[in-house]
């Protein structure tokens, strides 16, 4: 099986596994070194990758959420495919911030023409839909995100080649905009401002323009090195996810085959990234969450702060549950066990194995419905702690005893190997196995 020196045969997939903030941007980052291409096909500017990497040799951290983090590597070009939900001013903000950082991004920059658009009225309806739930929000980033997929859905949303046909874009554009007034009321928007800031953002994203699925599969005969960058994770899928405690997107395998137009037989290794305990940003169900001492010394020793919104991230202990349902779903080929380093100081680390439900184990894998979710009682395993310090181990035989059977256990459990082992935020902290 291919480690982090062979790349597979057909596209390497990474794949969020749990709720998001895994380290994806880390792995994509490590792995974008034998890519040709890293391609995002979900998601849009509420994704946060945070990378920390030796440009010129100088520590450098990029903090990437909408362009993909492939970008770091210099031979790597980026795409962003029809299924990203794409804000064109951000999208120049975060080019800006990175040429600002040293990266020359020149001419390896691409935006499918089938993306949809988010407009800042997007964004605006997004806090108005969260204040309208009140107590039940679902604690969205407020980058639009929801209310840009349902305009996708409800074929009213315009699309990035849509930009390039002046007249009928301000038509489309103040229709959907009468539409969301007239669905939320009067909000201050100046609509036809915003038309005029879009005809000079065309036309500096025209040269970024390609046709995705020509592009992808031009690739694809040429044999081009393909890596796909997951955003957000399993358990914020649309369909599979906490619904409606979700993102709007598909963030699953399935969201690979649709937010690019690549067919499933090209795909050649799927990675699960899973964090050795678990996150959650926003609202939502999160059966091992502890709001104890144990989840602030993740909290803390993990630095687990929303990479977009700045948010505290809940924190809790590994759910293989959510895992083994994650596994069935996306079918992951190895996984990345990242950030166990913030398991050093724990004498004891527990870990979800079962949730029963009056008294008995679960009839399935991860259940629906949220009433009968809050109602489980997770069973652990408890696993002894190594007390010590892995950040400089760069082998898995060196690490110790215990740390290694807590890998070696989640391993047993999923039937998955672990292919790299997260031991910092660094490019260099990773222990890759061959
Ligand atoms: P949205 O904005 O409509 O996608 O929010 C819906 C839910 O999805 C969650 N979500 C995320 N969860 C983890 N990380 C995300 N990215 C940022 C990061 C988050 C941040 O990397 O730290 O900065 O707060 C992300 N994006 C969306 C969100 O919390 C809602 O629960
Ligand atoms: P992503 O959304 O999955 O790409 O993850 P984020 O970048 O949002 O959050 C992961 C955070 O953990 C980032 O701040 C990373 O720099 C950091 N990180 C990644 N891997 C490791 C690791 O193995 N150990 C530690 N301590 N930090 C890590
Ligand atoms: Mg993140």
């Amino acid at each position: 099986m291919s480690l982090s020196t062979t790349p597979p045969e057909g596209v390497r997939v990474v794949l969020g596994a749990q709720w998001g903030d895994e380290g994806k941007g880390k792995l994509v980052d490590i792995l974008a070194a034998q890519a040709d291409i890293c391609a995002r096909c979900a998601g849009g500017n509420n994704a946060g990758h945070t990378i920390v990497a030796n440009v010129d040799g100088k520590r450098t951290k990029f903090d990437f959420h909408l362009l993909p983090s492939g970008l770091v590597n210099p031979d790597c070009t980026a795409f962003i495919g029809n299924g990203v939900v794409v804000h064109v001013p951000a999208f120049f903000e975060e080019l800006d911030n990175l040429t600002k950082k040293g990266l020359n991004c020149d001419g390896r920059l691409l935006v499918s023409d089938r993306a949809h658009l988010v407009f800042d009225f997007h964004q605006i309806v997004d806090g108005l839909k969260e204040a309208e739930l009140g107590g039940k929000s679902i604690g969205t980033t407020k980058k639009g995100i929801g209310p840009t997929y349902s305009s996708k859905a409800s074929r009213s949303g315009l699309r990035v080649h849509h930009l390039f046909d002046e007249e009928a874009f301000a038509t489309k554009f103040r229709k959907l905009v009468e539409g969301r007034i007239k669905r939320y009321g009067h909000f201050e928007y100046d609509t036809e401002g915003e038309i005029l800031r879009y005809k000079e953002l065309a036309a500096r994203l025209k040269p970024f323009v390609v046709d995705g699925p020509t592009f992808l599969h031009k690739a694809l005969l040429a044999k081009k090195r393909i890596l796909i960058e997951g955003a957000n994770a399993l358990m914020l899928d649309l369909d599979f996810g906490t619904y409606p405690f979700v993102t709007s997107s598909p963030t699953g395998i399935g969201g690979v085959c649709t937010g690019l137009g690549l067919p499933p037989k090209a795909i050649g290794e799927v990675v699960g990234v899973v964090k050795a305990y678990t996150t959650r940003v926003g609202a939502g169900p999160f059966p091992t969450e502890q709001l104890n001492s144990i989840g602030e010394h993740l909290q803390e020793v993990g630095a687990e702060f929303g990479v977009t919104t700045g948010r505290r991230r809940r924190c809790g202990w590994l759910d293989l549950v959510v895992m083994k349902y994650s596994h069935l779903i996306n079918g992951y080929t190895l996984l990345n066990l990242t950030k166990l380093d913030v398991l050093d100081k724990l004498p004891t680390l527990k870990v979800a194995v079962a949730y029963h439900l009056d008294g008995k184990p679960l009839d399935a894998y991860f259940p629906a419905d949220l009433d009968t979710l809050a109602k489980v009682e997770v069973q652990y395993v408890e696993l002894p702690g190594w007390e010590q310090s892995i950040e400089d181990v760069t082998k898995f035989e060196d690490l110790p005893e215990n740390c290694r059977k807590y890998v070696e256990f989640i391993e047993e459990y999923l039937g998955v190997k672990v292919g790299w082992i997260g031991t910092g935020p660094a490019r260099e902290s990773m222990i890759a196995r061959a």
